[in-house]
């Protein structure tokens, strides 16, 4: 415990003045829910005015939310915090020498999936502006999912170097992961639990300072700032395991000619005390911003804080790891599926016409961000297929069209491929499918348990379905 830090944050006195860098869908809600809070006394938002975002100052100055999509409460808070003068958007990043507070929430994606490097050029960035205007007895703290090392590594570096200040002596350095889901920015910061770890006690005890007022029903869960960025990583690493393992069933339960959902309703059945059996969905592959890095950022912790000596057992490859090549593997599986299809109807993959259905990642959603439907249009364009995607959430994708004309695009199909579980596709009548697809024994492939396989099979299609071991095999019917 620093008592020279101590003693300069006792001369500071409680945190009245914040700063917020990066108004994106995490940092403008984190800085109106600050705003709004009573001990607070004014919120700064900073906002670098680069061309593509530079825009969002004059707007958030205004009241009104650059976040696209619904946001409940949210323009109203704005407002209210605006119109009270405890909000107000900058790019003069020097007002952060005022600020008792400064927290990032910079978005840090990956440059290419492939090479699992982060590309924290934009946190860096970020870093090293709050570092030039920081003052003595400031918390700084980190928002973005960060690879564990981060805080106590490259951004207390960053911070160090260029304040001439002391982290953990003459200034507060923390992780405080966000939780947010679009669409429920608001309710998750106040409501979810917040964990908040410090590079010292010092630093957490400022940093639960902070976080402490937005709360609503969710708690502070205080721990060091290299086991919040852990933790961060690994709950969504865990997510993706539990669906790989969904996956793993799938493929296993076809390969026994059994239904993996009756498996599933089996399994999940096993309830009680203390029990648990946390089967997620298998499904057609797992995109999204959040699942398909979060648990690259974790092997690259252990890698880089455990100096690459990983002691595996007999060498092999972490489960997180394995477990995102399954996942990534769910739309090669689908090709499989559809390429199965076609042979029995003694169609070649050439020429063949395809509907894809879903384009955006998540079911009843725009959000395209990783979406697993691309790799697998890529593979059967590939295989000299004709596709055609829809998509009634989705408006533009660079390089793909994507139609909002469902029976346009079924026209003519010989493969109606199921990726989303857009709601619209719950009710395809098989007999309209089959009528505007022209062909004898379309093939269709479902990607999401979205069809009942036997009103398609009783139709004259040729039905395939992650893992349908029950159905796959299915005679045609004439
Ligand atoms: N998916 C499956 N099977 C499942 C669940 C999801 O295949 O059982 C697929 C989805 O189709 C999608 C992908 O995985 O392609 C991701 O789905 P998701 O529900 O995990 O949605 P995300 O990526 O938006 O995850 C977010 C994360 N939240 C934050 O990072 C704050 C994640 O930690 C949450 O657990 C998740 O939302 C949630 O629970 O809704």
């Amino acid at each position: 415990m620093s008592s020279r830090l101590q003693s300069i944050i006792d001369r500071r006195g409680p945190i009245r003045k914040i700063g917020v860098v990066g108004m994106g869908y995490v940092g403008i809600p984190a800085a109106a829910l600050f705003a709004d809070a009573p001990g607070f006394e004014s919120v700064r938002g900073f906002q670098r005015d680069s061309p593509s975002s530079g825009y969002k100052v004059a707007m958030l100055n205004r009241g009104e939310s650059p976040l696209k999509g619904e946001e409940p409460g949210l323009e109203e808070l704005l407002g209210k915090v605006v119109g009270a003068g405890k909000f107000r958007c900058t790019s003069d990043f020097s007002e952060i020498a005022e600020c008792d507070a400064v927290t990032l929430a910079i978005q840090t994606p990956f440059k290419d999936p492939k090479d699992l490097i982060p590309d924290f050029s934009a946190l860096i960035e970020g870093l090293g502006q709050v570092g030039r205007h920081l003052s003595e007895g400031t918390l700084v703290v980190l928002e973005s999912t960060v690879t564990p090392g981060t805080t106590t590594g490259m951004a207390r570096e960053i911070l160090e170097e260029e304040s001439g200040l002391v982290a953990g002596e003459e200034f507060c350095l923390a992780h405080a992961p966000e939780r947010v889901m679009v669409g429920r920015l608001l309710r998750n910061i106040r409501e979810h639990d917040r964990i908040v770890g410090g590079i010292d006690d010092v630093s957490t005890a400022r940093a639960v300072e902070l976080y402490r007022p937005v709360l609503t029903t969710g708690k502070i869960i205080p721990m060091t700032a290299t086991a919040a960025e852990v933790t961060k990583t690994a709950e969504n690493a865990f997510r993706d395991l539990q669906i790989a393992a969904a996956n793993q069933l799938a493929l296993h339960c076809e390969a026994m000619g059994v239904n993996v959902y009756d498996v599933r309703a089996g399994i999940d059945s096993l309830k009680g005390e203390g029990i648990t059996r946390a089967i997620l969905w298998p499904g057609a592959g797992v995109g999204g911003h959040c699942l398909t890095k979060d648990s690259w950022h974790l092997e690259r912790g252990a890698q880089v804080l455990g100096h690459g000596d990983l002691w595996y057992p007999h060498g092999a490859e972490s489960i997180f790891g394995i477990a995102r090549k399954i996942n990534e593997f769910m739309p090669r599986h689908m090709v499989h599926l559809t390429l199965e299809g076609l042979k029995r109807t003694d169609m070649s993959p050439k020429d063949a016409k395809v509907a894809l259905l879903g384009w955006a990642f998540i079911q009843n959603s725009d959000d395209t961000r990783n979406t697993p439907a691309e790799p697998y249009l890529a593979a059967m364009e590939e295989a000299g297929a004709v596709v055609r995607v829809h998509d009634p959430f989705v408006n533009d994708y660079p390089g793909i069209e994507v139609s909002h004309d469902l029976e346009g695009t079924l026209a003519g199909a010989d493969v109606v491929t199921i990726f989303t579980g857009h709601h619209h596709y719950l009710s395809l009548d098989p007999a309209r499918v089959k009528e505007l697809s022209g062909r004898e024994h379309p093939v269709i492939v479902d990607g999401r348990n979205a069809v009942d396989p036997d009103a398609f099979i009783r139709a004259g299609f040729v039905y395939k379905g992650i893992g349908r071991g029950d159905r796959n095999s299915h005679p045609i019917q004439e």
